[in-house]
């Protein structure tokens, strides 16, 4: 008896428990006396192994638990008949090792899931906590908004608007027609329940638009003469714009096109005119009285489109600007176009273009565009003063560099490129 539970301590450990012991009597043909013990050890070493193990009182007999960690042992008595083995009567050694192992690794497989579950579940709740937030902020942003507007000095205009806002000012648009602008798209952007960057960059586009006036200049074939009179200050392109519009009539739409030069003004505004007519086969008449002026509208008088260059005019010059009104009613044009430059102020675009209103201007172009920084004053003047714009020039090419005005571009170039907010 004291070897067999000798040899449980040794095969076992100290922290063995011996939970059942039988003598087994020797078998008819011949076996000596033998003690069965039963043995185990705790769950909890299962759970964590540890070296300092406290003994626990034996569970109670004679049931003996055959959970993790039994094994039973059979050990002969002391007796020199017998060898003195040991015998395992059931479970083999490894009993307690692969149920530890398979423990051990179930335990860290489930660590491993929860850490994997809890790694895949992160950036989900990043983002939704984010997002959250961002709630939270975009509603107290708009509370402190409308707080701020009814403040003196307070918010300008509606807090989902006033990139747009700011943008249209560093357009140099000017400020109480981008206040109203972005109001009136504020008001509509409220109305929708929706205000992300894209969708309010939609709505003030087109609230931006329907503020400029454009119109195109349509002709048809053989439905008596259309008269163009170009006019507008020294210098902004008046010339090579005639002459970009005098080959997109001729060349794209196939309309029989005359030129009158009526600039004997400037030195060389002939020759440019007369160049450019024989490069691009059109017929021309230069005039200097008024005696040519009248031939050379009746020689033209067959033509779908007549288009008549004048010499630049400052405003400013009363006697000049007289010579230019009497013209414009001698020649009676159906349409007068105004020609001014993009990179002029808004304050002389007004200016310039007010001066010019007597001569009843019908359509405005701009020239220029491509060497202006911002085109904020030449919207302006177009939404305040209300003649339409019928073309946009940007570059010297003829006739490429020319593009038929649309409320819509007129916006974007206020805007910037698509995308969500301003940059
Ligand atoms: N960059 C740029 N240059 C232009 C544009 N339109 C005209 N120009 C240039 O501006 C200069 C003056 O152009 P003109 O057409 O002679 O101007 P104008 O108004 O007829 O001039 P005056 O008859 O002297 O009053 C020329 O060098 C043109 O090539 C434009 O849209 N962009
Ligand atoms: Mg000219």
């Amino acid at each position: 008896m004291r070897e067999a539970l000798l040899q449980v301590k040794e095969e076992l450990g100290p922290e063995a428990l011996i939970l059942r012991t039988q003598k087994i009597k020797g078998s008819l043909l011949g076996g000596s006396e033998r003690w069965e013990v039963t043995a185990g050890l705790e769950d909890r070493f299962f759970e964590k192994p540890t070296d300092s193990v406290s003994l626990a009182p034996a569970p109670p007999a004679p049931t003996p638990s055959y959970g993790p960690g039994t094994r039973r042992i059979s050990v002969p008595p002391a007796n020199p008949i017998e060898p003195p083995t040991s015998r395992l009567s059931t479970s083999p050694t490894p009993l307690r090792e692969t149920t530890q192992i398979s423990r051990d690794e179930f335990r860290a497989l489930q660590d491993g899931i929860e850490s994997v579950r809890r790694a895949a579940e992160a950036p989900t709740q990043a983002i939704q906590a984010v997002r959250q937030d961002l709630g939270q902020l975009r509603s107290v942003v708009s509370l402190l908004a409308d707080h701020w507007k009814e403040q003196p000095g307070g918010l300008p205009v509606s807090a989902p608007v006033l990139p747009w806002y700011q943008q249209l000012l560093k357009s140099d648009f000017a400020e109480d027609l981008a206040r109203e602008t972005c109001e009136e798209a504020a008001l509509m952007i409220r109305e929708t329940g929706r205000d992300d960057p894209a969708w309010c960059r939609t709505v003030v586009l087109r609230a931006l638009a329907s503020r400029m006036p454009c119109a195109p200049l349509r002709f048809a074939k053989g439905r008596g003469t259309s008269r163009l009179l170009f006019a507008g200050p020294t210098g902004v392109g008046k010339t090579t714009t005639m002459m970009k519009l005098a080959v997109r009539l001729s060349r794209q739409d196939g309309l029989s096109v005359g030129v009158v030069g009526c600039d004997s003004y400037r030195i060389g505004a002939q020759e440019q005119i007369k160049t450019f007519c024989d490069v691009a086969g059109l017929p021309l008449r230069i005039v200097f009285t008024d005696a040519d002026l009248e031939t050379a509208l009746q020689d033209l008088s067959d033509m779908d489109v007549v288009l008549i260059d004048t010499a630049g005019r400052s405003p400013a010059n009363q006697v000049h600007f007289l010579e230019l009104s009497t013209l414009v009613e001698r020649i009676r044009p159906s349409d007068l176009i105004l020609v001014q430059s993009a990179t002029t102020r808004l304050r002389d675009l007004t200016a310039s273009v007010r001066a010019y209103r007597d001569l009843g201007p019908s359509r405005l172009v701009f020239t220029k565009i491509d060497e202006s920084q911002t085109h904020g004053a030449m919207c302006t003047l177009a939404s305040r003063e209300r003649i339409p714009v019928t073309a946009l020039c940007f570059g010297q090419e003829i006739p490429e560099a020319m593009s038929e005005a649309a409320p819509d571009e007129l916006a974007r170039m206020l805007l910037g490129d698509e995308g969500g907010e301003p940059a």
